[in-house]
Parts: C-alpha cells; sequence; structure tokens
C-alpha cells in the first residue's frame, strides 16, 4: 500500500465547538457537513474527528458510553454516514477518534464485564492526570477500579484477550463502514506494570506509559485489523522519547503510522506539572524538534503539530497575538509546514484563533481545568495565580467556539453557546478568509507545496544559526534540491546574512530592500534551490 498519509496533511474538527447546525449552542455533524467546502478549499486532505460516539461528556466524549451509536446532541449515525459521503465525495478522508484506554463509567461493560477493567484490593498512591487519587472506591465489588483520568474513565484491562477482541471488533465495524483511519487516544497507556506499585509523588508513569505489553498489543491490533485496510494511524503517545517513536512507527514494525509526541509542548513549564508557568527558551524548542527530526528521518514518522484541543492556541503561546497576530500566525505556520512529517491544523489555527480570558471560573466547562482550580484553591494559591495558569495552558483556550463572522457568537450558533465564544470574535474571523493576504490563504499555500515538492516529504534536516535565541532556521536537502527556511520568532528586526535562490513563500508581501536582508518582526520565508 502506498504511503498516501507521508504527502496529506490533517484538519483537526472539535465537533462540540464547530458549527451549531441546528441553535441548541452545541456544534453538530450537520455543522461540519455545511463547512466542508471550507475545508475542502483549504486543501488539507484528512479530517480526524475528535470523538462523536455516544457519551455523558464528563470529559467531552473522551469517556465513551457506546462505540457503535452517535451522540445524540451531535446527530444520528444517518447523519454520520452522510458526512462519510460527503467528505468522501470530496476527495477528502475521514479519521476517527479511537479511545480504548479506558470508557466511560456508564459503558455496559463495566458492569456486564468488570473483568475488562484493572481492580485492586488496594490502590497505589498514583494520581489521576485530572487531579486526585488515580483509583476509586467501588461499594458493590468491595474493590479499587484504576482510573488515570477522570472517576468516570475507567481504564480497560488489555492483558484480558476478550477486551482485546471486543475492541477489534469495534474497529472493524467502523472500518467497514469506510471511515480512513483512527487517531488513538492515550495508546501508549494500554499496557500497565503488573506489579502496579507506590511511585515517588504519585508518578506511575514509568509504570503505565510505553508499558511492558503495548507492542505485542498493536501488533496484535495491526495484524488482525489495521493491516487489512489502507488506512492511516495515529497514536497519541505522552511520555515517549523518538527511540520508543521508532519503535512504533518504523514500517517493518507493523504497529502505527505514526504518534504524537509530547516534548515540544512541555517546554514551556518548569517541572512535571503543567500549570507550573515558564517562559520557552527558543534554543530548547529548535533542539527539541532538531531531535525528532533526526530521529525518525530513516525509520518512523513523525506528525507535526503545534495545537489540538488539549494545547493553548500557538499563536498567543509561542507567537504575538497582539501586534503581530497575522505575521506570526504565518511565520509558525511556516517553521513547522516546511518539517518532516504529517501536518495537523486545529480548527482556528488557519484563521489565527487566539487564548481566551474569561473573567470567572464559572465560565469554564474543561473538567481538567475545573479540578485544578479546586485543588489549588484548596492548597491557598490565589484566584489571581490560578486564572493566570488558566489563561496561559487551560484546554478552554483550544475549546471556545469557531469564529466563522462578525455576527453574534460569530456565526457559531443562533442559541447560546456550550461555552462561550471569545470575545474577539468581531475582528478574527472566517468572512475575509478569500483574502490574498489572509492567514487561511497562507495555509491552503503550505499545503499545496507539501503536494508537490518532494523535499519537504523526504528530505533531510539540518538547524542552522544554533545559538540564535530568535531566529529558527533550518535547511532540507533532497538530491541536488535545498530549501532554506528562516523564521523569526521576535518582534526585533534583524540581519541576516544573504539567501541563495528564489523565495518561494514568505509572509511579507514583499521585503522592502532585498539587499539590506533584514528579517522584519515574526518574519518568515522560505528560499528554493537547485
Ligand atoms: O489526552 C491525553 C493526555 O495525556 C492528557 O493528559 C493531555 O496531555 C492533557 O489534556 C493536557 O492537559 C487525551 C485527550 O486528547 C484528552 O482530551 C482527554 O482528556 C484524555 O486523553 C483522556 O481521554
Ligand atoms: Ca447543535
Amino acid at each position: 500500500m502506498t504511503e498516501w498519509w507521508k504527502k496529506s496533511t490533517v484538519y483537526q474538527i472539535y465537533p462540540r465547538s464547530f458549527m451549531d447546525s441546528n441553535g441548541d449552542g452545541i456544534g453538530d455533524i450537520q455543522g461540519i457537513i455545511q463547512k466542508l467546502d471550507y475545508l475542502s478549499e483549504l486543501g488539507v486532505d484528512i479530517l480526524w474527528l475528535s470523538p462523536v460516539y455516544d457519551s455523558p461528556n464528563d470529559d467531552n466524549g473522551y469517556d465513551i458510553r457506546d462505540y457503535y451509536k452517535i451522540m445524540n446532541e451531535f446527530g444520528t449515525m444517518t447523519d454520520f454516514d452522510e458526512l462519510l459521503n460527503q467528505v468522501h465525495a470530496r476527495g477528502m478522508k475521514l479519521v476517527m477518534d479511537l479511545v480504548v484506554n479506558h470508557t466511560s463509567d456508564e459503558h455496559a461493560w463495566f458492569s456486564d464485564h468488570p473483568d475488562f477493567y484493572i481492580w485492586r484490593d488496594q490502590p497505589t498512591n498514583w494520581r489521576s492526570f485530572f487531579g486526585g487519587l488515580a483509583w476509586d472506591f467501588h461499594e458493590e465489588r468491595n474493590q479499587y477500579y484504576l482510573h488515570l483520568f477522570s472517576k468516570k474513565q475507567p481504564d480497560l484491562n488489555w492483558e484480558n484477550p476478550e477486551l482485546r477482541n471486543a475492541v477489534y471488533q469495534m474497529m472493524r465495524w467502523w472500518l467497514d463502514k469506510g471511515v480512513d483511519g483512527f487517531r488513538m487516544d492515550v495508546i501508549n497507556m494500554i499496557s500497565k506494570d503488573p506489579q502496579m506499585k507506590d511511585a515517588p509523588n504519585g508518578d506511575g508513569s514509568s509504570q503505565f506509559m510505553n508499558g511492558p505489553n503495548v507492542h505485542t498489543y498493536l501488533k496484535e491490533m495491526n495484524k488482525q485489523v489495521l493491516s487489512q485496510y489502507d488506512i492511516v494511524t495515529v497514536g497519541e503517545s505522552p511520555g515517549t522519547t523518538p527511540k520508543e517513536a521508532r519503535d512504533y512507527t518504523a514500517a517493518q514494525n507493523q504497529e502505527l503510522n505514526m504518534i504524537f509526541t509530547f516534548e515540544h509542548m512541555d517546554l514551556d513549564q518548569a517541572s512535571g506539572e503543567k500549570w507550573d508557568l515558564k517562559p520557552l527558551d527558543l534554543i530548547d524548542l529548535k533542539e527539541n524538534l532538531e531531535k525528532w527530526q533526526h530521529g525518525l528521518h530513516d525509520e518512523g514518522w513523525n506528525s507535526l503539530y503545534w495545537n489540538n484541543h488539549d494545547q493553548p492556541r500557538i499563536v498567543s503561546r509561542f507567537g504575538n497575538d497582539q501586534q503581530w497576530r497575522v505575521e506570526s500566525a504565518k511565520m509558525l505556520a511556516t517553521c513547522l509546514h516546511f518539517m518532516q512529517g504529517t501536518p495537523y491544523i486545529y480548527q482556528g489555527e488557519e484563521l489565527g484563533m487566539t487564548n481566551v480570558k474569561f473573567g470567572s471560573i464559572a465560565a469554564y466547562k474543561d473538567i481538567e481545568t475545573l479540578n485544578m482550580y479546586k485543588e489549588k484553591q484548596q492548597a491557598g494559591v490565589s484566584h489571581d495565580d490560578i486564572m493566570k495558569k488558566i489563561y496561559t495552558k487551560g484546554r478552554d483556550n483550544a475549546r471556545t467556539p469557531m469564529q466563522w463572522s462578525d455576527e453574534e457568537n460569530g456565526g457559531f450558533s443562533t442559541g447560546t453557546p456550550w461555552i462561550q465564544v471569545n470575545p474577539n470574535y468581531t475582528e478574527i474571523n472566517a468572512l475575509k478568509y478569500r483574502d490574498p493576504n489572509s492567514i487561511f490563504q497562507y495555509y491552503k499555500k503550505l499545503i499545496a507545496l507539501r503536494k508537490n515538492m518532494d523535499i519537504i516529504t523526504y528530505g533531510d534536516f539540518t538547524l542552522l544559526h544554533r545559538e540564535d535565541e530568535e531566529l529558527f532556521a533550518y535547511r532540507r536537502s533532497w538530491q541536488d534540491e535545498t530549501l532554506t527556511v528562516y523564521c523569526n520568532f521576535s518582534s526585533k528586526s534583524k540581519r541576516i546574512t544573504r539567501l541563495e535562490g528564489k523565495k518561494i513563500i514568505g509572509n511579507y508581501p514583499r521585503h522592502t530592500d532585498e539587499d539590506e536582508w533584514v528579517l522584519k518582526p515574526y518574519e518568515a520565508m522560505v528560499y528554493y534551490q537547485q
């Protein structure tokens, strides 16, 4: 099978916040259908849907109650089938989120097949990702069950072959319907060390991330399911090194096509805790991405992303969401899209959508954010300090509704949105996406270039100006071609030496004086030479 996903660009849709077609304030499948022409115009190849399955929404669909049913709020299976057809009719592919490290505690398995879950008489001291102990007591059974995420997301017991077969059967059911692959939620956590022991600071991750049998299970899944279809797979894998990533993604290992690493998303935190804020040092970012570019160059494959539904908006995070919003959004896109790997665009990134600052905690919806607020408040942290953490890192930054227009609610809904729209929708929205200078059009060019230039897919990567704290520059080389990418991560002008070749893309309409060779604030430019 061809590795078509190596030349593809993926667009992630968070359905709850994408487009509401019926005015109940919640995005839905018909809403996605209404916007398919917009996505097709952008030129993306693959749409990845965050979970649309039946769920009590303790974690916005990442707690699945029924894998074979569509969430009522999003529509019906008929709507889903129509979406799949409409996506295919436009030559795009549709990838589903596969959440099989855990289910909802309301899934029928939890009462009918308790042996599908993980039970102990005594809990370990592990802390859950969403705060508190990762174990909860079950009265009837008189035992504790493991939940790495919320209490309502009990972890599945992958050691049980019956459970594995039930998962494979479900995967085949969706693939037989015609979906084009899976994004696998925390797939590197499905194998727990059977010894489960207390861990320093309650951080049990070395006992459940990349655990003892994870490769055995993925090889089995590949053999029984994935290899039978022409699909793409991407495994979400926090806490994974390039060496482990090669084990997951090298073609001869027959596991996954690519994974999501988190290292570059953790560089602006001062400790193992995401809320422990620290400014980004650009040299850390450059060296980290260089390590991944080299680590997966010959074997395995990278996914390239700045954003998803769990991360703050990149233009607010590593760019400048005020004076240089448009420039820095395009610069960040340039920096990422000329690397080797498959790029992912998260909804709204193509508009330069920003983080949000709600004044009251009551406006926030994310379980991780709300639990953290309570815990920190109990620990005596001030309201203002907690809000600063939420403004910088909270997941709801990515989850405010898509800003389609300057109409009420940004054109997302005629009702009351489930989460408030970012008040900047009057300025930042999709109305002018056809303007040749829009961020959207810039992304469109990047996506098209990747399709037409093999060097972007296959070339090797050399970091330039390693010591420069504001400039991210690199060279790609392939046969007798080179691409030189220069990105200014600062609001200062920076003098550089003349670049050879032809400029193929840049985020300033025209370089004022090509002889001077000064990079303007957040300027990006790419030169091609043969
Ligand atoms: O996230 C996995 C994960 O590791 C989280 O800890 C993530 O890093 C965190 O949200 C960042 O603050 C996946 C999903 O992407 C996330 O939305 C779910 O909440 C989680 O799994 C549980 O399914
Ligand atoms: Ca709706």
